[in-house]
């Protein structure tokens, strides 16, 4: 199968091209928790995908209404038309998402969630007769996605180098990783809170006046799973409230039960003015993002006369009549399967698990909430990200999924996982680490 196939002409992404088509490795079907490889192999998936297969994978309530749909109506425009996959959608989203984030706005990405989620913020000052309020603030290490926002207020250099000036005005809040106070923390470390008194820093230095959001993930994910200090968010929350910022949470990864809770913002008790969702809200089945919206923000925009645009962005897919489809049939399994109460019963059981690997082998941090983790690995000497890497291969050779994100190795498997199914992550992860250089 692979013989036949010519791997030249695609152009991966995130990915060392040219070591993958040396040695690649396919996926031919998913079922479950289960890979099968094109050479017939089971793999058991520990990162529900990408972060997104929420309720395992090929789900049948999933695949039967992106079937119908598909063969219902494909494509309507979402421009002054609709259809009503989407209201549907929109209603139940908003119905689930915490306090006043009334209102969903459509993309097909996490990263076009973010832009737009920019857009908005900077539009909103704008109606509301602030338009000197255009600065952003995102946070070091922070990931955001791929669009030049999102790079300009994500802290990750290599996603940012290569790009030139990217968003003028754009700076950053410190990160919150210090091994040397919270390394092996359970769930929230108790150190770190202050950190978010940099952004009274920020302020001072800009003045409030100028700054249109600051943007973060709740728990930041790509960076090697980054838990929030206590009072850390509300911290922030708070600082923003008193100057008018907006509080953007960009929760792609978090949102749809992966910290235990429907969304990170329910698990920490903070309120954002505006929410990146993408990723779980399809379960991973057809791309689609929204950014919920506060209802004071939506109505800032409802001013000019009825037949005015009242905001200039959108794109093709917005609302796309599959993705809805496939949304409203993945919240459905979430909610009748339990999920959230699932991923939230069996988060105990995961820290246990997880954190039975201190002292294995490399292992100098491992950190977790939810159903979310991350074990951190010394960098070895010839340079970072190669043991992962090594790690990453042979967990895959024994039958495991695993991410890697720098040097650790992130795991978010899909909330139907069980307990002895995390038993044999954390096992197959020790008997890697035991054998890796
Ligand atoms: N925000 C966050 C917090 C993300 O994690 C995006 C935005 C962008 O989403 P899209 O759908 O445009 O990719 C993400 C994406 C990794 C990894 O290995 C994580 C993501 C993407 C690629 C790799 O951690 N998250």
């Amino acid at each position: 199968m692979t013989n036949a196939l010519n791997l030249e002409p695609y152009w991966m992404p995130f990915t060392g091209n040219r070591q993958f088509k040396s040695d690649p490795l396919l996926m031919e079907s998913a079922s479950g928790m289960y890979f099968t490889t094109t050479e017939g192999r089971q793999v058991l998936d520990g990162i529900a995908g990408l972060w997104c297969c929420t309720a395992g994978h090929c789900h049948p309530a999933i695949v039967d209404a992106i079937q119908r749909q598909a063969a219902k109506l494909d494509y309507s425009t979402a421009f002054q038309m609709g259809h009503p996959g989407i209201f549907q959608l929109a209603d139940k989203l908003t119905s689930i998402a915490p306090g006043d984030l009334d209102y969903a706005f459509f993309t097909n990405s996490g990263s076009e969630s973010v832009d737009t989620a920019l857009k908005i913020a900077l539009a909103y000052h704008r109606m509301r007769g602030e338009g000197q309020r255009t600065r952003l603030i995102g946070r070091e290490k922070g990931y955001h996605g791929v669009g030049f926002g999102g790079i300009s207020v994500g802290g990750m250099s290599p996603n940012r180098k290569m790009f030139g000036a990217m968003l003028p005005g754009v700076d950053h809040l410190p990160h919150t990783l210090d091994r040397s106070h919270n390394a092996f923390t359970r769930g929230q470390p108790e150190w770190g809170a202050r950190l978010a008194d940099e952004l009274e820093n920020l302020v001072a230095l800009h003045d409030a006046s100028t700054i249109a959001a600051v943007i973060v993930e709740p728990v930041a994910g790509s960076v090697g799973v980054v838990v929030p200090p206590r009072g850390y968010l509300e911290r922030l929350r708070e600082i923003c409230t008193r100057h008018g910022i907006l509080l953007i949470f960009d929760e792609v990864i978090t949102a749809f039960g992966r910290t235990g809770k429907r969304f990170a913002a329910d698990t920490f008790g903070v309120q954002p003015d505006l929410m990146a969702v993408a990723k779980g809200l399809t379960n991973g089945a057809v791309p689609m993002g929204a950014v919920l919206v506060d209802s004071s923000i939506y109505q800032a925009f409802m001013t000019g006369p009825p037949h005015a645009i009242e905001f200039f962005h959108g794109y093709t897919y917005s609302g796309h009549p599959l993705a809805a489809a496939a949304a409203l049939a993945s919240l459905k399994v979430y909610e009748d399967e339990g999920l959230y109460d699932r991923a939230s019963k069996l988060a105990p059981v995961f820290e246990d698990a997880l954190h039975s690997l201190q002292g294995e082998p490399h292992v100098i941090d491992i950190r977790n909430i939810g159903m979310m983790g991350g074990v951190e690995l010394a960098p070895r000497d010839d340079g970072p990200t190669l043991r992962a890497l090594d790690a990453f291969r042979r967990c895959f050779d024994a039958g495991l999924l695993v991410r890697t994100v720098g040097d650790t190795i992130a795991l978010t498997p899909p909330l139907i996982i069980d307990e002895d199914q995390i038993g044999q992550i954390v096992e197959t992860i020790a008997k890697v680490l035991r054998s890796l250089d």
